[in-house]
C-alpha cells in the first residue's frame, strides 16, 4: 500500500485537490503525523511541478493549480496542527515572520509559520510582499526575538540584505535574531548578508531557533 505522504505527492502532481483534501483528511482520521505528510509528501509534490516548470515541461497554470491543491489540503491541516499547537505554551517568545516586499510566495512561509508555532513560539504572520519598513516597524513596535524573511525569488532574496541594513539603521538589529529561507536562499547568503540563522525548511528553522533560545 502506498503511503499517504506518496499519495500526498502524487496528488499535487496531478493538480487535484479533491484527492489532497481526501489525503489530509485521511491523515487527521489516522492520525498520522501531520508534519511527516507535508513536508514528505505535499511540499515534495510541489517541488516536483516546479521542477517540470523550470524544464519547461509543465506552465504557470500548471503551478497554480498544483498550489491551489496544496492550499486546499493545507486549509484541513493547518487547524488540526494548531490544536497540537495550543497544547505548547508559546513560551518560546515571539517571532515574526513573512514574505518579503515583492513576493507574492507564501506557502512555505505558511509552513515555517505553523512549525514554528507547533513548537511553542508566538508566531506574528504578517502575510506576503510586506513592504520592508512595515517589516522594520512590526520589529520596533512588537519587539519579537526574532523575524523570518522568506524569498523565493533571486530578485527578492535581495531584500533580505537591505532588511539587514535597515534593521541596523533602526538601533534594533543586535535585539533580534534575524533568519532567512526560502528555495534560493543558502547557508552562504546568509553569512554574506549577516543573517543569524539560514532554515533550509521547517523543521530545521524549529531545531535552529529552538536551540538559540534554550
Ligand atoms: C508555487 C509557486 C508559485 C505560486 C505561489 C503560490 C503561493 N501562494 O505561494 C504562484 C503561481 C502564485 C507563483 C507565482 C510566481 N512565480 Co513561482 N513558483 C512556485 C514554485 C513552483 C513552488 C514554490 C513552493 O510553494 N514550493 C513549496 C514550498 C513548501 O517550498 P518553499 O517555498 O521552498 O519553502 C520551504 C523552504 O524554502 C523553507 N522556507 C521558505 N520560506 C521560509 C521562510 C523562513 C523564515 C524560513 C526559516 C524557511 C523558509 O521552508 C519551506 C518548507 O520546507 C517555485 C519553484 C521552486 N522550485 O521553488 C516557483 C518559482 C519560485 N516561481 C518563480 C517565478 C518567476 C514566479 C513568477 C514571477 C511567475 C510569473 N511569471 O508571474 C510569479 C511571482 C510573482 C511575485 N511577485 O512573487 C521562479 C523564481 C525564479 C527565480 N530564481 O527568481 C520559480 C523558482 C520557478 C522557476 N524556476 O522559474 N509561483
Amino acid at each position: 500500500m502506498e503511503s499517504l505522504s506518496e499519495e500526498a505527492k502524487q496528488a499535487v502532481m496531478a493538480y487535484d485537490a479533491k484527492k489532497t483534501v481526501d489525503v489530509a483528511k485521511r491523515v487527521i482520521a489516522e492520525k498520522v503525523s501531520i508534519v511527516d505528510v507535508i513536508e514528505n509528501g505535499f511540499t515534495k509534490g510541489m517541488t516536483e511541478v516546479g521542477a517540470l516548470y523550470e524544464a519547461k515541461k509543465v506552465f504557470l497554470p500548471h503551478i497554480m493549480a498544483a498550489a491551489a491543491a496544496m492550499n486546499a489540503a493545507m486549509d484541513l491541516l493547518t487547524p488540526e496542527l494548531e490544536k497540537q499547537g495550543a497544547k505548547a505554551s508559546e513560551g518560546l517568545g515571539k517571532f515574526l515572520i513573512c514574505s518579503i516586499e515583492g513576493d507574492i510566495h507564501s506557502i512555505g512561509k505558511d509552513i515555517v509559520a505553523i512549525m514554528l508555532k507547533v513548537a511553542g513560539f508566538s508566531v506574528v504572520n504578517l502575510g506576503r510582499d510586506v513592504a520592508l519598513k512595515e517589516i522594520v516597524k512590526a520589529c520596533e513596535e512588537q519587539k519579537p526575538m526574532g523575524v523570518g524573511t522568506s524569498a523565493l525569488m533571486t530578485s527578492t532574496m535581495v531584500h533580505q540584505k537591505t532588511l539587514e541594513e535597515m534593521l541596523k539603521n533602526a538601533g534594533i538589529r543586535d535585539s533580534l535574531i534575524t533568519n532567512v529561507g526560502g528555495a534560493p536562499v543558502t547557508q552562504h547568503w546568509a553569512d554574506e548578508i549577516g543573517a543569524d540563522v539560514y532554515s533550509e525548511n521547517a523543521s530545521d528553522a524549529v531545531n535552529k531557533l529552538t536551540a538559540v533560545v534554550r
